[in-house]
């Protein structure tokens, strides 16, 4: 299997596993785990065809570690970027002093005029690096990165959460823990 049907399965994993599990009949269950066996199944009922080996090759391997099993393997789930309701069950840790967040030029007004808000998802996403915010504000246009007062935030009693896959999530970031960076 080449590298772009491996991007098309990843894709189509966030899809099942994040967004819209109904799109195969799959359940998740409240922590976000489906059924490896169920997920095969329905996957390639669906037409999307991949085993069990390809699954556990592409949860090794990408790049942002997306996707994580059970201790007992039979279970996986998105590590973060949910838009349905699921509880993580991550804690409550305390921050580095700075993070950053990725968005698109189009956005930064609004922004600071509200603050950041999760939007579709459960959780407004942040990173440790300023690359990996400069990615992801890639994926809106043209990129700009804030650096969020996380620390400071932290000391504000405002909860914040790494995910299995070093993304730190928050609920909300009122603008004046903003900085603006520019790219
Ligand atoms: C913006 C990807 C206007 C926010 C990435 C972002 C990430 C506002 C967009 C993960 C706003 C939501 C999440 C406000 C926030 N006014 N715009 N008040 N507050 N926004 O895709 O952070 O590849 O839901 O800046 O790598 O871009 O899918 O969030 O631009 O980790 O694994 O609203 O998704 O990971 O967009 O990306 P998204 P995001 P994956």
């Amino acid at each position: 299997m080449n590298d772009k049907q491996l991007t098309h399965i990843s894709k189509f994993l966030s899809l099942a596993l994040r967004h819209k599990p109904e799109t195969i009949d799959i359940q998740l269950d409240q922590n976000g785990w489906a059924d490896v066996e169920d997920l095969l199944e329905k996957a390639n009922n669906y037409g999307i065809m991949f085993d069990k080996e390809i699954l556990h090759h592409i949860v090794a391997t990408n790049t942002k570690k997306r996707f994580a099993f059970n201790d007992t393997l039979d279970k996986i789930r998105a590590s973060q970027g949910h838009s349905i309701n699921v509880e993580l069950g991550y804690s409550n840790q305390k921050p580095p002093a700075i993070l950053y967040h990725g968005t698109g030029e189009k956005s930064v007004q609004s922004i600071l005029a509200t603050g950041l808000s999760k939007q579709n998802r459960q959780h407004v996403h942040l990173s440790s690096d300023i690359q990996t915010a400069i990615a992801v504000g890639q994926r809106h246009g043209k990129p700009f990165v804030f650096t969020v007062l996380a620390g400071q935030m932290y000391e504000d009693k405002f909860e914040f959460y790494i995910a299995d896959n070093g993304v730190w999530l928050t609920d909300n970031v009122p603008s004046k823990y903003l900085k603006q960076n520019d790219v």
